[in-house]
């Protein structure tokens, strides 16, 4: 049996990054892990650790030589103004896809709800839907998903673009009971990425198996994924833990949208405008 060819994963010490890495670690390949910010676990055996900012495409490249695949989680994960979104999540998703470019590796990129945030939350969205952010950093996952596109389209590099809802331990508020994605939903999907067969540039809805859910089709079948976790369970706890802001219960994105808002607030009359 051959190797299998090492996987890169940046962002490894953030929240979602821990989750992968221990999710990953013991099944066989090799992991390569990077962030800017220290790694705060103990490394798996079968890991290794480099500190690097994504910012430098000389590391990003020697980082990603002979990898099969990269999963790319780093860069800045939350709304924050243009010019610290800037240079981790535009320049340095260009750095990831250019290593991915030579290395013939597949990316795994994490974009988020936030790509399509300014869509209702009476809609149901399939994966084709319009690109709406609702923030500079939702508009540099849009940026993401479309250097995705580009090097699938230019070059035949392999992307799956996972639009995740909210990565966390447990549903913590209503809007949750709809994008709520469990851990271990994430590592089985991050599981399935790499050893898919071929994936072309695919998107999907990052998000467990919620019936309040946003998101319909995707490309999920291609993969052999299925969510097998639900919000469901915590309905009856959180259906009503609302925030009373009409802009924020208006759209999928919550806060984000509503985050330096200056339209005048919605009013029920004006609920469906375009
Ligand atoms: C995201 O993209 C963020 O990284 C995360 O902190 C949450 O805000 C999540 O979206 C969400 O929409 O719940």
């Amino acid at each position: 049996m051959p190797q299998p060819r090492p996987i890169l994963l940046t962002g490894a010490s953030g929240a979602l990054g821990r989750v992968i890495t221990k999710g990953l670690a013991g099944q066989g390949w090799t992991l390569r892990l990077t962030d800017i910010a220290p790694f705060p676990d103990e490394l798996p055996k079968d890991a290794s650790f480099t500190r690097a900012d994504l910012n430098d495409g000389v590391t990003m490249l020697r980082l990603a030589e002979g990898c099969g695949t990269i999963l790319h989680f780093g860069g800045v994960s939350v709304d924050r103004p243009f010019d610290e979104v800037l240079g981790p999540n535009l320049r340095g998703l260009y750095h990831v896809y250019e290593a991915a470019r030579r290395e013939r590796a597949r990316v795994v990129f994490a974009s988020s709800n936030h790509s399509i945030g300014f869509h209702e939350r009476s809609e149901k969205l399939d994966h084709d839907c319009q690109l709406r952010p609702d923030s500079f950093y939702g508009l540099s996952k849009v940026f993401g998903e479309m250097m995705g596109r580009l090097y699938w389209d230019k070059h035949g590099v392999e992307s799956v673009l996972v639009r995740i809802g909210s990565s966390f331990p447990e549903p913590t508020e209503a809007r949750m009971l709809s994008t709520w994605f469990s851990y271990a939903d994430l590592v089985r999907l991050m599981q399935r990425c790499v050893l898919a067969e071929r994936t072309g540039c695919a998107v999907i809805w990052g998000a467990s198996a919620n019936s309040r859910t946003f998101w319909g089709r995707d490309a999920r079948e291609k993969l052999g994924w299925a969510p097998q976790d639900s919000a469901d369970t915590y309905a009856g706890q959180l259906g009503g833990k609302t925030s009373g802001n009409p802009v924020i219960e208006r759209y999928q994105g919550g806060a984000y949208p509503a985050n330096g808002y200056t339209r005048e607030t919605p009013s029920p009359a004006r609920l469906f405008e375009a």
